[in-house]
C-alpha cells in the first residue's frame, strides 16, 4: 500500500512539473521574449549537467560496492573450473562497455551544455561527415569482432563434448520444479519414451532397458568434488533455464530438444562455507535461523532462469557438493528409492527406510548389461579382424610379386650361365684348334727343318695363341 501512495505521489507530481513546463513554454511564446527562453535553456542545460555527475557518482558508488559479485571476486569466485574463463570474458565486455558509457554519457550532457541555444549563436548545418561515420563503423565492429572471437573461443573450450565425463545426470524442469535423474550403479541413464509417462512412471522411463532399473529420481543434486559432469537437460512443458551461478552453469530447457552442459565442480559446500565466514557479510545471522550465522546455512542452489510462469521461484533446489564417499553413500541410501523400486517392485516405506535393496532381479540386469557389453566389445573384434585381413592381402599381394621377381631373376641366372658355357666351349674348341695348330707347326717345323722357310710357320701360330687369350 505505502508502495502504491509513493508511486502515485511521483507519478502527480511528474504530471505537475509537465504542466508548469507547458505553462511557461506558452507565456513566452505569447510575449515573444527571446531572453527569457534563453534563461530557461541554460538553466535546463545547467540541471542536465548537474544530474549527469551525479549520475555517474552514484554509477561508481554502486560499481565498487557490488564489484565482487560483478566481477566475480573473493568469495564469489567460481567453484567450477571453467568459471574462471566465463569471468574474464565477462569482466573484458565490462571495462569496454563501461569506457563507451561513460564517453557517451559525458559527451551527451556536455553538448546539451556547450550547444545549448544562446543569442547571437546559429546551428551549423552539417548533411554528414564520411570520416567520422567510418570512425563510429569502424571501432565498434573491431572491438565486437574481438570480443566475439574471445567468447567463441571460451563456448568452443567449454561446450566441448568427448564423452569423457565421468557422471551423466539428467535435469527436466517443469512447471514449477526440477526432477533429477541419477544413472545409478552401472554409471548409465535408462531410455525415455514420452508414451511411458503417467501416474508414478513421470518421466516415461522404458522398463525393458535394463540400464533403467537403477535409475534414481531425486529432489536434491548430490555431486562429487572434482569430477566431469555431464548434464542432459530437457523440459516437459514450457521453456527453463538450468541454472547454477556459483558454478558460472547456465543453459536453456527446452521441450523436445535436448540440451547439455559440461562442468567441474571444485569447491565442496563444506569448504564454500569455510571460505564464506571469513567474510563480514556472512558473519552476520541467518534471517530464517537466528542461532546460526549466515555462513553456516549456504547451499549452492539451482536455479530456474526462464520466466517460466507464476511459480517460477519455486523451482529453487539445493545442490550439494561433497566427496567421493559421501557421494557412494548418499548413491546407496537412494537406490532403495529407485522409481523402478517404487514402481515395478512397488517397495513399502518400512523397506525403503532401511536403505541398500537386494534386488533379486539384479543378476537379471547384470547380465543383460554384460550380454550388450560383449556384443559392443564383438563389433570392436569384427572391425579389428576385418583390418587384419585387408592387410594380409596386401601381404600376400607383395609376396607374389617377390616370388615372380625371383623367377625373373633365375631365368637372368640362368642365361647368363648358358652364356658362360657357350664362352667355355668356344674356350676348349679355340684350346683344341691351338693344340691341332701347334701340333701340325711342331709337325711342319719337324718335316721342314732343312727347310729355309720357318718365318712363315711362326708367323701363323702367334695369331692362334691371341685368339685363345682373348677368348680367355
Ligand atoms: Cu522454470
Amino acid at each position: 500500500m505505502e508502495i502504491f501512495i509513493g508511486f502515485l505521489c511521483a507519478v502527480l507530481l511528474t504530471v505537475l512539473l509537465v504542466q508548469i513546463a507547458k505553462a511557461r513554454e506558452l507565456a513566452t511564446a505569447v510575449r515573444a521574449d527571446h531572453n527569457e527562453e534563453y534563461e530557461v535553456n541554460k538553466l535546463q542545460a545547467g540541471m542536465g549537467v548537474v544530474f549527469m555527475v551525479l549520475f555517474l557518482v552514484a554509477c561508481v558508488v554502486s560499481f565498487i560496492y557490488y564489484a565482487p559479485y560483478v566481477l566475480g571476486w573473493g568469495v564469489n569466485t567460481a567453484a567450477s573450473e571453467h568459471g574462471p574463463m566465463v569471468d574474464s570474458l565477462f569482466n573484458t565486455t565490462l571495462l569496454v562497455t563501461s569506457i563507451v558509457f561513460f564517453a557517451t554519457q559525458f559527451a551527451l550532457f556536455w553538448f546539451a551544455w556547450q550547444y545549448r541555444g544562446r543569442k547571437g549563436h546559429k546551428a551549423i548545418y552539417w548533411s554528414h561527415n564520411d570520416q567520422l561515420e567510418m570512425v563510429w563503423m569502424i571501432v565498434p565492429a573491431v572491438v565486437m569482432t574481438f570480443l566475439v572471437v574471445q567468447g567463441l573461443q571460451a563456448w568452443n573450450t567449454i561446450m566441448v563434448d568427448e564423452g569423457d565425463h565421468d557422471i551423466e545426470i539428467e535435469a527436466t524442469g517443469y512447471q514449477f520444479a526440477w526432477e533429477i535423474r541419477y544413472p545409478g550403479r552401472d554409471n548409465m541413464l535408462g531410455t525415455k519414451d514420452f508414451r511411458k509417462i503417467g501416474g508414478k512412471n513421470t518421466l516415461g522411463q522404458d522398463w525393458t532397458d535394463a540400464k533403467n532399473i537403477d535409475d534414481v529420481v531425486a529432489s536434491d543434486i548430490y555431486l562429487p568434488v572434482g569430477k566431469k559432469i555431464r548434464v542432459r537437460i530437457t523440459a516437459k512443458d514450457v521453456l527453463h533455464n538450468f541454472y547454477l551461478p556459483q558454478f558460472r552453469v547456465k543453459m536453456d530447457a527446452v521441450p523436445g530438444m535436448p540440451t547439455y552442459f559440461i562442468f567441474t565442480p571444485t569447491v565442496t559446500t563444506d569448504s564454500m562455507r569455510r571460505r564464506l565466514s571469513a567474510s563480514p557479510d556472512w558473519q552476520v545471522a541467518d534471517k530464517q535461523d537466528d542461532t546460526k550465522k549466515r555462513y553456516e546455512t549456504f547451499d549452492y542452489e539451482l536455479a530456474c532462469a526462464e520466466l517460466c510462469g507464476k511459480g517460477h521461484y519455486s523451482m529453487r533446489r539445493v545442490i550439494k557438493i561433497v566427496s567421493q564417499e559421501e557421494y557412494e553413500a548418499w548413491l546407496d541410501k537412494q537406490e532403495a528409492n529407485s522409481t523402478y523400486m517404487s514402481i515395478v517392485r512397488n517397495l513399502t516405506d518400512e523397506e525403503k527406510a532401511k536403505g541398500k535393496v537386494e534386488d533379486p532381479f539384479a543378476s537379471t540386469t547384470k547380465g543383460e548389461l554384460l550380454f550388450e557389453k560383449l556384443v559392443a566389445i564383438k563389433d570392436r573384434v569384427n572391425t579389428q579382424l576385418k583390418s587384419l585381413n585387408d592387410a594380409l592381402i596386401v601381404a600376400k599381394k607383395a609376396k607374389n610379386a617377390a616370388e615372380v621377381t625371383k623367377i625373373e631373376a633365375a631365368i637372368v641366372a640362368m642365361q647368363a650361365q648358358q652364356r658362360i658355357a657357350r664362352i667355355t666351349n668356344n674356350l676348349e674348341e679355340a684350346n683344341t684348334a691351338e693344340r691341332e695348330a701347334n701340333r701340325i707347326a711342331s709337325q711342319v717345323m719337324q718335316a721342314n727343318l732343312t727347310t729355309t722357310d720357318n718365318a712363315v710357320i711362326d708367323s701363323t701360330a702367334v695369331p692362334l695363341d691371341s685368339t685363345a687369350n682373348k677368348i680367355q
